[in-house]
């Protein structure tokens, strides 16, 4: 598996799949998710409210999947992070841990061989950044299977973490 860390705009990122963090409500909002939805085209709020009408949303920790619309991939895959709370660490973890994991495991069952990572969370959401970066790390790295994973870092902070975390 190749891991690499670019900064910039994951709607700009040509892979099989692209990540998006999202809220229960798949309804859009503002951060990345504001971004995939001005990029992608109403195609893929389309099938958000589709899902929604099915399912009532996502629910924290888990994920769902709908076209890449007008991006340059061929399926988001839409997560939603824990909001931060120091008192309960432990448990947010392990929510954001299974953000990593169930979209790795969704894409492979998709047949992907690429992904992008947002840094989910860890914008309005609040996680801190450093456990946030080693908890997608450790969790993508156990998908051998997957040969391409790209950490797309809006900010320099985050960028800085993750490329000396890879390095
Ligand atoms: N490409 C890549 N990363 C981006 C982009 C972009 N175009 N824009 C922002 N980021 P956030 P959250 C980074 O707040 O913390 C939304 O309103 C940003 O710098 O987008 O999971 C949802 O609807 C940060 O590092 O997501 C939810 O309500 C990272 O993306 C809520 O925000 C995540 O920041 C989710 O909060």
């Amino acid at each position: 598996m190749e891991i690499s860390v670019v900064q910039g705009d994951i709607t700009k990122i040509a892979v099989d799949v692209i990540v998006n963090a999202a809220n229960t409500s798949l309804m859009g909002g503002s951060g990345v998710d504001g971004a995939i939805h001005k990029a992608g085209g109403p195609e893929i709020l389309e099938e958000c409210r589709k899902i929604r009408a099915r399912q009532g949303g996502c629910k924290t920790g888990e994920v769902v999947i709908t076209t890449g619309g007008k991006l340059p991939c061929k399926y988001v895959i839409h997560t939603v992070g824990p909001v931060w709370l120091e008192s309960k660490a432990d448990e947010l973890e392990k929510v954001l841990t299974n953000c990593y994991q169930k979209s790795m495991e969704l894409a492979l069952e998709k047949n992907a061989t690429s992904i992008a990572f947002p840094n989910i969370s860890t914008g309005i959401y609040k996680f801190p950044k450093e456990l946030a970066a080693e908890i997608a790390i450790s969790t993508v790295r156990k998908f051998a299977e997957m040969h391409e994973v790209i950490f797309v870092c809006y900010d320099s902070e985050n960028f800085n973490l993750y490329k000396q975390k890879l390095s």
